[in-house]
């Protein structure tokens, strides 16, 4: 029997799995949620992907958010050359955060000081520090599918029942701590007043449209409720955009929901797939975080000029314009999936803000994560397979969403449209 022939990236995948835990250095990576064996990735370039066997994909995940403009965009690289003349990192003030920090302040004035952080993990625990100490409560409060990154407070699970106690979803996450998150469902405001008129709350946390559960946005008076039982029952209302800023609408979510959080945790676009992430807001609660204040955060690489570098020809290449170019085309894309999975007869619905969108093997409407759960997951992982083998790379979980970038022309669209109806006659069957 001729050996089966070991491509490149499973002779890469064999090493790093002696290496790394489960083969990655992040878990979605390993095709956990898919089943199959991941790819290694030799290179991008615009709104393609090239595996380690020189394999071309139109890659819809572009790095889980981070490259709105696509890979290795010319202005990014031109950006990095130049900087890294300089030197790489000091530890020292530079003039890039400051300019990269009046960019976002600009585009979103309710972020009136900030700090970055290397990750939206560290983002987003920071806030949780903050909130705490500016309430002088412990308590939090976050959605169901919601993801902040892996600090131990964010990894929970929901108890039996609505609002109710977590647990720990992780072991090593000690129960007295997982015992301060508490867990509501998405779109779910009696749940959430439920909790908030028991419990004193530090901060109420939401991805204001949720990109870790697939794409699930708020119902209309949603997030304004969040922010009237915030306001009467003093706890902070937080806005995770670690993946909805910069592309849900060109100021975020409070451009599009007419809302404004107290702090907002941003990462990904604003580091254009450099290691880039922050916590900003209301300057009385910032101005809290040492040295000025006495709420402890620090980061050897924050601010680092190599990521400035990326965030700033990244946030100042994506003009009110282009963010509209790229909604359009995003908006071009889901309607023209809704119109194959139509004629595939697939229970199938689809949403798209500004540059980021979903979808759900399931009728519809998908309000929050209990109902994403009924989505039809084995057809999601078949045509998951599928579309990668005909050129197409989505998210490997159904529970994730999908992103567009300025390279995906017009001509892209097309032709994934063509590998995803071809895709969807394999899965379906
Ligand atoms: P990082 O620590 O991974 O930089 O950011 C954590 C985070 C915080 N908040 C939101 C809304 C996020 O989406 C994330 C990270 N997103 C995942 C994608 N679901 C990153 C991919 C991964 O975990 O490898």
């Amino acid at each position: 029997m001729t050996g089966v022939m070991t491509t490149e990236s499973q002779a890469i995948m064999a090493r790093a799995r002696q290496l790394f835990p489960g083969g990655v250095n992040s878990p979605v990576r390993a095709f956990g949620g898919v089943g199959g064996e991941p790819f290694v990735v030799q290179r991008g370039e615009g709104p393609y992907i090239w595996d380690a066997d020189g394999n071309r994909y139109i890659d819809y995940v572009l790095s889980w958010g981070p490259l709105v403009l696509g890979h290795a965009a010319p202005v990014v690289l031109d950006a990095l050359h130049d900087v890294m003349q300089r030197g790489t990192s000091f530890g020292i003030p530079t003039g890039l955060e400051v300019q990269l920090a009046e960019l976002i302040v600009q585009r979103m004035p309710h972020i009136e000081m900030l700090r970055f952080t290397s990750s939206g993990t560290e983002a987003a625990m920071s806030i949780a520090r903050v909130a705490r100490a500016a309430t002088g409560r412990d308590a939090i409060l976050k959605f169901d599918g919601c993801y902040h990154g892996h600090a131990d407070s964010f990894l929970v699970k929901a108890g039996s029942g609505v609002a109710t106690l977590n647990l720990p979803n992780s072991p090593g996450v000690p129960a007295v701590l997982a015992a301060l998150t508490y867990t509501a469902p998405f779109n779910d405001l009696e749940a959430v007043r439920a909790v908030a008129m028991q419990v004193p709350l530090a901060a109420i946390l939401i991805e204001p449209i949720i990109g870790n559960a697939g794409f699930i946005e708020p119902l209309p008076g949603f997030l304004a409720g969040l922010r009237q039982i915030a306001d009467e029952t003093g706890a902070l209302l937080v806005f995770d955009e670690v993946m909805t800023g910069f592309r849900i609408a060109y100021g975020g979510a409070v451009e599009r929901f007419g809302v404004t959080p107290d702090l907002t945790a941003f990462g990904k676009v604003i580091g254009g797939g450099l290691p880039v992430a922050a916590y900003g807001g209301r300057r009385d609660l910032m101005q809290q975080v040492a040295p000025s204040g006495s709420v402890y955060q620090a980061g050897t690489l924050s601010g680092n000029p190599l990521a400035m570098a990326g965030g700033l020809a990244t946030l100042t290449s994506l003009t009110p314009e282009l963010h509209a170019i790229i909604s359009r085309r995003t908006s071009t894309l889901v309607q023209g999936l809704r119109d194959v999975m139509q004629k595939a007869d697939v229970p199938f619905s689809a949403s798209s803000a500004g540059s980021m969108w979903g979808f759900f093997f399931h009728p519809g409407p998908v309000t929050n994560f209990a109902e994403a759960r009924q989505s039809d997951v084995p057809l999601f992982n078949r045509f998951f397979h599928a579309a990668r083998e005909r050129g197409v790379y989505l998210a490997p979980s159904a529970f994730e969403a999908a992103f567009m970038s300025a390279a995906h022309g017009d001509d892209v669209i097309t032709d994934t449209l063509e590998r995803l109806s071809d895709a969807i006659r394999v899965a379906k069957s």
